[in-house]
């Protein structure tokens, strides 16, 4: 049983993104802070080691980007602040921004939210489906041709669905729980986070 065990990587991920929906469940100009966003953010992280190889830059990528944000949080105390610094300094949009970061770290959460969502309504033991419509989704617009290309290999060597879930030491029953908690709390997060974005006119297709 995964209960037994002391890695509960899953469960993590669901109890602190359960946190932070609460706290934006109130209102849109709730404040969320950076270090709490950060720090649930970086439980992901082990999930894309857990896809394999092939996922080994979507990986770092993610990573980086999580640490520049929880190093942001020594100076900056919400999200709504680190954005909005960004615009004053005509910087939103500037490769290693802040900004930009939670941008692609937003969409990280969001193709794990719908890489969940396909993974608890598809049969079988491929993860092929579900991890490819997530990136179809999700990253695949914002992508260029060369990329496009690496993770649609990377499609090919992914684990299978029983492999993941024992690296994760969840069963069958306890990994669905786990992923439809994350599913349901990600979702008003990720649109609390578009709204920063949207509200400053500043856009989420880039
Ligand atoms: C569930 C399994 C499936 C798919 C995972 C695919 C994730 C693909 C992410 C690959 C990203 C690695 C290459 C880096 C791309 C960067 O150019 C880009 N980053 C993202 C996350 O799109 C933009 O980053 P930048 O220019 O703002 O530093």
């Amino acid at each position: 049983m995964a209960e037994a065990n002391g890695d509960k990587t899953l469960r993590r991920i669901a109890d602190e993104f359960k946190e932070l929906a609460t706290v934006v469940a109130d209102s849109p100009s709730a404040d969320l802070e950076v270090a709490s966003f950060s720090r649930a953010c970086s439980l992901v992280s082990p999930l894309f080691a857990c896809l394999g190889v092939a996922f080994k830059f979507a990986e770092m990528d993610y990573v980086a980007k999580v640490h520049d944000l929880a190093d942001a949080s020594k100076s900056i105390h919400t999200l709504q602040s680190l954005v909005d610094l960004d615009v004053k300094g005509d910087s939103v949009r500037k490769a290693g921004s802040h900004t930009r970061n939670l941008l692609r770290v937003k969409r990280g959460l969001d193709m794990v939210r719908v890489l969940f969502e396909q993974i608890l309504v598809t049969q079988g033991n491929s993860l092929r489906d579900p991890a490819s419509k997530a990136y179809e989704q999700v990253f695949a617009p914002h992508h260029g041709w060369a990329i496009r290309k690496a993770v649609s290999a990377g499609m090919y060597v992914l684990p299978t669905k029983e492999q993941l879930l024992r690296k994760l030491n969840e069963d069958e029953a306890s990994a669905k729980v786990q992923m439809q908690s994350y599913v349901t709390a990600s979702t008003p997060l990720i649109q609390y986070i578009d709204k920063l974005f949207v509200s400053r006119d500043l856009g989420i297709d880039w």
